[in-house]
């Protein structure tokens, strides 16, 4: 079901959970602003999420209250990822999806990455 990105932080969150390392991920990354994993139900040959080390429920949150230095310590960590995978010259597609109409699923801002095929023009 996709949340309501209005509520609160849930501190219980599935993602809340894997930064405390309170359930096992498979990290690909990590740094001061960011910490990436495996997709647990993966989408494409590679399916990374990346999500912030603080607590924002969704980009909507993340933009609104996030510093400049949240922002694009964030963002840097998204791009070092691709690269560290080797998706950079192939491509890969980048996809955050916010609230009801977004489907998003879990309460803690997360950027997908996939790579690994070609994809099409537009996924539904
Ligand atoms: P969404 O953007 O909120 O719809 O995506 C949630 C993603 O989190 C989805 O691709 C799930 O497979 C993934 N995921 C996960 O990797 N580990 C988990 O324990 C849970 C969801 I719950």
């Amino acid at each position: 079901m996709p949340i309501d990105p209005r509520l609160p932080y849930d501190e219980n969150n599935v993602f809340a959970k894997i930064l405390r390392g309170e359930i096992p991920s498979k990290k690909v990354y990590e740094d001061d602003f960011a910490f990436a994993f495996h997709d647990i139900n993966p989408q494409a040959p590679v399916h990374v999420l990346v999500i912030p080390k603080a607590a924002y429920v969704s980009w909507d949150d993340f933009t609104l209250k996030a510093s400049d230095a949240e922002i694009a310590g964030f963002t840097r960590a998204v791009g070092r990822v691709t690269r560290e995978l080797e998706l950079d010259q192939p491509g890969y597609r980048l996809m955050v999806n916010m609230g009801g109409h977004g489907h998003q699923e879990v309460p803690h801002l997360h950027v997908h990455i996939f790579g690994g095929r070609q994809f099409r023009v537009m996924i539904g």
